[in-house]
């Protein structure tokens, strides 16, 4: 017997014991234990089978390392049905979280106890994949369609009293899963309870599946697995018998398994959770942080202290003015009038935040005694290294110097101070306590336990923290100005801002270029145009000015009404504004451009290249470290479509090849934009892979 599940007899009850850590994963291991267990059992002639997990839950799913690598007896859906068939009375007693095949597996239990904290759930098609053992034929028969249908689509996590009512689960308890799963097995053969196979309940009344397809396809937005979820429970109300529901099951799981969609969520899946794993950190203890200082109360620095105080902190905020404080007050209380609207904290909670966790002051002084500070205050180098300087006077020793700029050189930030090892980069996304990306600038002299301090603290706020060099827009907004000059020109040459946004929509972004930059602000891109100019752009850059015009019209996007789009009060969205459409052609007019028309694919194409080869430029130069990091940033901070795994693992399962030959193609057009990365020849010369860097960067 395997050590995977431990064995042990209990009176007329055997236990099987889940224990592989950290989350009782379904590997090949544990699902020999089960079956031998059920085994074991049934020779033995126990009355009934006790199963639970050892440690935080009882089992979480499939183990999803084994996805994609040839599948080992026995097969889940089979254990499953074995389990189901067992002349003993068999019962799952569950805590933590029961996902997936977790959930599938107590499904073919007879009966299902919880504590209360537990959670259920069929998160597979948050994998691309769907519940691939029974769990769409077996959820509808207890829980009915419509309820099966939410779970499965949504992917979300039950908790104990809302499954015991939907019929998931048969008795909530407080208590050690073994102590309270023996008490119910006995209880139950104590009272003759019969074994009750779900398999065996009459198939659940159908519902409207072509209605709920469409619906569920649409909210997708080319997202295929919660859609073909919805076929498979439709099988449980239509197909003539269980086993015929299970085989349309395994079919539609075996088509979602072979997809990219698949394979672009396990990765995404596995990229969130390594970003925050670096070699270089290994044995680094982070500085301890009880309170914190934030610099600045205006939309970023208030986002940033609520973010803090949701996690509990003690925050000082500083403001030049009490007036100034006193608006950034409100600011944050705005965002946690939000958060208490949303049910994440409680009207306690918030009214503590504001009573006396949250601190105004007007005084350097005031932040001589907190562990760190994050400034948030104007974008211009001055006024930072001003700032860093007075915070070198009054900090403490040990003080963690952090700044949120988005793209200002962190190292000079940094030698305005005698501490430069005391000084990272913490860049947050607006909305600050909303965005879950956070972008760790590592600068020349920034000490290890600094860049530790960094990441604690990102985890604490609950960030996907990832760490980057120091460059102009570190990795993010580096990337992103390359794709939207790759916008912008690809206007000039003849395509419409708005063919292009749609082209990207449908490619699975949430919002298009050109919304997205009447979203954040269209002076916020004219002020970066102008910085650039004022550097003094490359001659052979090619340069557009219909933006400008847009800007100097007064028309800054969402905030002035109008941009890109025109937004009426109270509608959602904007509707294209036709004065765009004249300046561009008064733009292209005075360049001498004669527009050509594109294709939606040719659009896609060249946005996505333009972004992997800057791409991998970030990742030659060592700004990145992995190209996960790279993935991961872009999932989490520009909206790239989850499904697609991110711009290099997009790259991976394009093929590297036929990207740099589209690049070497279109250089003949502008050597000046499209020069090939380095590292992309390198790979393709090598015939080797983005992924094969991350697997790399493990070992
Ligand atoms: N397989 C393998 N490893 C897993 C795993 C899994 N199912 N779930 C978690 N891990 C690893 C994870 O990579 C991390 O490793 C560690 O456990 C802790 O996880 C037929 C086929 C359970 C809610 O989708 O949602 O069943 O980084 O950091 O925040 O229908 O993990 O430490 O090396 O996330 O407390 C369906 C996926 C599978 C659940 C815990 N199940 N897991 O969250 O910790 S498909 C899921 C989670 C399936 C069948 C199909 C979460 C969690 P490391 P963590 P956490």
């Amino acid at each position: 017997m395997s050590e995977a599940v431990e064995y042990e007899r209990i009176g007329d009850i055997a236990v099987l014991a889940a224990n592989n850590p950290p989350v009782n994963a379904l590997g090949v291991d544990v699902r020999r234990g089960l079956l031998a267990g059920i085994e074991r059992a049934e020779a033995e002639r126990a009355k009934a089978v006790l199963i639970y997990g050892k440690g935080r839950t009882y089992f979480a799913g499939a183990d999803i390392r084994e996805f994609g690598k040839p599948p080992q007896e026995p097969w889940l859906p089979g254990l499953c049905d074995r389990i189901e068939a067992s002349p003993l009375l068999v019962v799952s007693a569950l805590h933590g979280t029961a996902l997936g095949g977790g959930l599938e597996v107590a499904l073919s239990s007879h009966y299902r106890i919880a504590v209360p904290s537990a959670k259920v759930g069929l998160p597979e098609v948050n994998l691309g994949i769907l519940p691939g053992a029974g769990g769409t034929q077996r959820l509808p028969r207890v829980a009915g369609v419509e309820a099966a249908l939410d779970m499965i689509t949504t992917g979300r996590h039950v908790r104990a009293d809302e499954a015991l009512k939907l019929g998931v689960i048969d008795k909530v308890q407080d208590g050690d899963p073994r102590e309270i799963g023996l008490a119910y097995a006995q209880e139950l053969l104590d009272s003759g309870a019969p074994r009750r196979a779900v398999g065996e309940m009459p198939a659940p009344d159908p519902v409207d599946f072509d209605a709920v397809y469409e619906a569920v396809l649409k909210k997708g937005r080319g997202q295929l697995s919660p859609a073909v979820a919805v076929r498979a429970v439709q099988a449980a109300c239509e197909a003539p018998s269980f086993a015929e529901g299970m085989a349309r099951e395994r079919e539609l799981f075996m088509q979602l398994m072979e997809s990219d969609q698949r394979k672009g969520l396990i990765h995404a899946f596995f990229a969130e959770r390594a970003v925050g794993k670096l070699p270089e950190l290994k044995g680094v203890e982070p500085r301890p942080v009880h309170q914190i200082g934030v610099i600045g109360g205006g939309t970023m620095g208030a986002g940033i202290a609520t973010a803090a105080l949701l996690a509990g902190l003690p925050v000082t905020l500083l403001e030049m003015t009490q007036e100034a404080a006193h608006a950034a007050k409100d600011r944050i209380a705005g965002n946690l009038a939000g958060a208490l609207k949303r049910g994440k904290i409680s009207q306690q909670q918030h009214d503590a935040i504001l009573s006396g966790q949250l601190q105004l002051a007007t005084g350097y002084d005031a932040l001589s005694a907190v562990d760190l500070v994050i400034e948030a205050v104007f974008e211009d180098i001055d006024v930072k290294k001003q700032v860093f300087a007075q915070l070198d006077a009054v900090c403490k020793p040990g003080a963690v110097l952090a700044t949120n700029t988005s793209y200002l050189d962190v190292n000079e930030i940094a030698a305005a101070t005698t501490r430069p090892q005391d000084v990272i980069g913490l860049h947050f996304f607006s909305p600050a306590h909303v965005m879950k990306l956070l972008e760790i600038v590592v600068a020349d002299k920034t000490a290890p336990e600094v860049v530790a301090t960094g990441f604690a603290l990102g985890h604490r706020l609950k960030k996907v923290s990832v760490r980057a060099g120091v460059c102009d827009g570190f990795i993010g907004n580096r990337i992103l100005s390359t794709y939207r000059t790759c916008a912008d020109h690809m206007v000039l040459d003849g395509a419409s801002p708005f063919q292009i946004d749609k082209a990207l929509t449908d490619f699975g972004f949430a919002m298009g270029p050109f919304a997205v930059s009447d979203l954040a602000g269209l002076d916020i891109g004219w002020a970066v145009r102008k910085r650039k100019r004022a550097e003094g752009l490359d001659p052979r850059a090619r340069d557009s000015s219909y933006a400008d015009k847009l800007c100097e019209a007064g028309h800054f996007g969402q905030k002035t009404g109008k941009g890109f789009y025109v937004y009426e009060e109270g509608k959602r969205g904007g509707t294209p504004n036709p004065e765009v459409l004249d300046l561009i052609a008064a733009d292209r007019a005075a360049q001498g451009i004669t527009p050509r028309t594109f294709t939606d694919d040719e659009i896609v194409r060249r946005y996505m290249v333009s972004m992997v080869n800057e791409a991998a430029k970030v990742v030659g130069e060592g700004i990145a470290r992995r190209p996960l990091d790279v993935d991961v940033v872009l999932l989490y901070g520009y909206g790239f479509p989850r499904y697609r795994g991110g711009p290099l693992k997009w790259a991976d399962l394009q093929g590297l090849p036929g990207i740099l030959d589209d690049i070497r193609a279109w250089s003949a057009e502008d050597d000046y934009f499209w020069q090939p990365a380095p590292l992309l020849e390198k790979l393709v010369a090598e015939g080797r892979s983005f992924d094969d860097l991350n697997k790399d960067a493990e070992r």
